[in-house]
């Protein structure tokens, strides 16, 4: 008989790796905290078609500035920093048009794993190049970012908690206040209960939501969601209905605002269909594996639906990152209430296993 492919598992390595100097409008930080979120997870899995190995992955951190290269004003070493997946240049056409936080400026780079100056890597092992990710590598005691992508912010803050507000945080938050922009008083659905989940609730709570209904296939969190705001819950698996049905009988009709939070496909088709006609809007926050494609019968946004997506929660990164984080230090928003688990980068695998916990939200590990 033929061999036949087997899938296994692997682990990620701890290299010595070479970290170049910053070059002109590139800024070199030496990473304090990074979190682990679950795009890394999806990327590491081979996926993601953006994905390319090897490389260092990880998006969700803090740390303090090194040394910065030619031209670089905004920062200087010593100031302490989010680096932001999502840049924000203020001059192209994404930033300058006021109706998206995306930007163009170094994405095609970043997207392939490489810095925008020389179209070349600044980590390196033995002279061999190693990828980026996602524009930040956070899995590094050091990294190179370009300087349109990283957030100066509050030195007084905790870098070992506002490293969160690198991603899954202000992703939950900005898909209800920026993306969504849910009122007083409106009906919300959440599907998925992770941390992007659960600040999707907290948002909602705070934008005066009148009932926030989670829905995870995983009892388990259920509990630690109501401190989060989430009012009500489903488990889809005790529904023999399908799930947005089950969502329409509760609701008179549907809700006014879903948010997809888990990036499965299906799930994204029911959160839009179990928006009420006329006006319910969805949030496409999960990213789905490469290959998966959405559906759903046209008439229902014929009749009103409507579907949306949301990246980094719609939040301009360089100007609204140290707000967030003002934010945090006011005590306005939650940050420590996502942490479950603190480890260090050498137990990076076993915070990879973690995530597949019903316990955990986020891992902070101390670089
Ligand atoms: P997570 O794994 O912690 O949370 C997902 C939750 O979904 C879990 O509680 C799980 O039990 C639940 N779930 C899984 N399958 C389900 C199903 N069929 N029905 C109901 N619940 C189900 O992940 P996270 O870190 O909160 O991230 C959530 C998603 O958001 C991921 O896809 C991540 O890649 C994506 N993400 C997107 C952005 C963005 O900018 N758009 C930013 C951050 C994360
Ligand atoms: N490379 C993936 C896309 C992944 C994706 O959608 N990323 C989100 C952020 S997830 C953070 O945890 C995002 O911001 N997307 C917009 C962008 O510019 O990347 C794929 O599937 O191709
Ligand atoms: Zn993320």
């Amino acid at each position: 008989t033929q061999a036949q492919v087997i899938t296994c598992k692997v682990s990620l390595v701890i290299e010595e790796v070479e970290v170049a100097p910053p070059q002109a409008g590139e800024v070199r930080v030496k990473v304090l905290f990074t979190a682990l979120c679950h795009t890394d997870a999806y990327t590491w899995s081979g996926k993601d078609p953006e994905g390319l190995f090897p490389c260092i992955l990880g998006h969700e951190a803090a740390g303090i500035v090194e040394s910065v290269g030619e031209g670089v004003t905004e920062v200087q070493p010593g100031d302490h920093v989010i680096p932001c997946y999502q840049a924000e240049c203020k001059e192209c056409k994404f930033c300058k048009s006021g109706k998206t936080n995306l930007c163009g400026k170094v994405r095609l780079a970043t997207g392939v794993g490489v810095m925008l100056n020389d179209r070349q890597s600044r980590f390196s092992i033995n002279g061999k190049p190693i990828y980026h990710f996602m524009g930040t590598s956070t899995f590094s005691q050091y990294t190179v970012v370009h300087d349109v992508s990283v957030a100066k912010i509050d030195p007084k803050a905790p870098l070992d908690k506002v490293c969160l507000l690198g991603c899954g945080v202000p992703t939950g938050l900005g898909a209800v206040w920026n993306t969504a922009k849910v009122e007083p008083g409106s009906i919300v659905a959440v599907f998925g209960l992770g941390t992007v989940g659960l600040a999707v609730a907290e948002g909602a709570k705070a934008a005066g939501a009148s009932r926030i209904i989670g829905i995870d296939i995983d009892s388990k969190k259920f509990d630690r969601a109501k401190s989060f705001g989430v009012t009500e819950f489903i488990n889809p698996k005790d529904h023999e209905k399908p799930i947005q049905q089950v969502i329409v009988d509760l609701t008179d009709g549907g809700v006014d605002y879903s948010f997809e939070c888990i990036g499965n496909v299906s799930v994204m088709r029911a959160a839009l269909e179990c928006c009420h006609k006329g006006w319910g809007t969805s949030v496409i926050v999960g990213v789905a594996a490469s290959g998966q494609e959405i559906s759903t019968r046209p008439f229902q946004l014929v009749t009103g639906r409507v579907w949306k997506g949301t990246a980094f929660g719609g939040f301009k990164s360089r100007s609204q990152v140290p707000w967030l984080v003002d934010k945090y230090m006011k005590k306005e928003i939650k940050v420590d209430e996502y942490v479950t688990h603190n480890m260090t980068l050498a137990d990076i695998n076993k915070a990879f296993d973690l995530m597949h916990d019903g316990g955990c939200l986020r891992v902070v590990l101390d670089m």
